[in-house]
């Protein structure tokens, strides 16, 4: 089955479409006009999450320093001055900021948005569906914080493994499994022609972009650099596997082949895809992918204002 067809189905109906009924779609019908919006919305904010969650070790630190900053803050200036001690605190997932007497602290998130939709719920590294994600954050930080909402010890280190409720995953046939690298190839060039599209895309990308309008040689090449690039969030220059999760995630449930083509692509078994892997898995000439990252937008962490 298709991806892209997926990701409509899977965002466009209910979950029941995933089922087996997916064949009477008429892929060509759906793809020019209703891709893309709401699938690269979803993954936007699947990946804003993940950034976010990519801060936490940092955000803790800088929390500390705010508050050692604030005390040196109100032994120096006039105290009336008020300052909201949670302002300049950035709290991990499934915390939120409080403030007790005149410190900020993080504490775990009271109560979690109701997610209606299936597609939000998650399914866990313990092969349990859970509401939300934010529901997952929360139950892991009372586990590790020992409060009374902790159902199982053993969820203080649990994580997300992908959207959608678990299931018994579907095997990717060798066929669908053959033609994957051209869909991913496809969909990738139409996430970034799509955020081009909406100027969504750094300066650097979006020449990228351009190229990539009008060179055909260039289209996958530039599609594929610029998704590496930007799924390696720490500029290490390589994809590891937490670095997946924006795109692993919330594609698992709507396209069996996901899993086991980004398995593939990490041909020497590191836990890290290199650039030259990630390009030989979507089948592309190594002597096309240059390594332009734009890393000037990851430059400034979000650490304190
Ligand atoms: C996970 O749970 C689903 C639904 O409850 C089940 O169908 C599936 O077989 C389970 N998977 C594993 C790996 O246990
Ligand atoms: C298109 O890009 C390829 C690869 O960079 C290059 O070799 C080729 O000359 C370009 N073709 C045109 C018409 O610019
Ligand atoms: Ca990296
Ligand atoms: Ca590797």
């Amino acid at each position: 089955m298709k991806l892209l067809l997926l990701l409509l189905a899977g965002l466009l109906c209910t979950m029941q479409v995933f089922a087996d009924d997916l064949d009477e779609f008429n892929l060509d019908d759906l793809i020019e006009e209703d891709f893309d919006e709401s699938a690269e919305e979803l993954l936007r904010q699947f990946e804003q999450k993940n950034s976010n969650k990519d801060l936490e070790r940092e955000n803790e630190i800088a929390a500390q320093l705010a508050a050692e900053a604030i005390d040196q803050q109100n032994h120096i200036l006039n105290p009336v001055v008020e300052i909201d001690p949670c302002e300049k605190m950035h709290c991990g997932a499934g915390r939120v900021c409080q403030v007790h007497g005149t410190e900020a602290k993080c504490v775990c998130i009271p109560e979690c948005p109701e997610e209606p939709e299936a597609r939000r719920h998650v399914c866990t590294n313990r092969n349990e569906t859970w509401l939300s994600d934010c529901a997952v954050y929360r139950q892991r930080c009372l586990c590790a914080t020992n409060a009374p909402g902790c159902l199982n010890p053993e969820n203080s280190h649990v994580h997300i493994d992908y959207y959608g409720p678990c299931h018994e995953h579907k095997t990717c046939s060798e066929e669908d499994m053959k033609d994957f690298p051209r869909r991913m190839r496809d969909w990738l060039f139409n996430v970034m022609r799509d955020l081009a599209e909406r100027d969504e895309l750094t300066e650097h990308y979006m020449q990228m972009e351009l190229e990539a309008e009008t060179n055909m040689t260039r289209r996958w090449a530039n599609a594929a650099v610029w998704k590496w690039c930007d799924l390696d969030g720490d500029t290490d220059r390589s994809v590891s596997r937490h670095e997946l999760f924006p795109i692993r995630a919330p594609l698992v449930s709507l396209e069996q082949c996901i899993a086991p083509f980004l398995e593939s692509c990490d041909s020497n078994k590191d836990h890290r895809i290199t650039l030259i892997e990630w390009g030989a898995c979507l089948e592309l000439d190594e002597t096309d992918l240059n390594e332009r990252c734009d890393d000037i937008h990851r430059s400034t962490p979000q650490l304190l204002g």
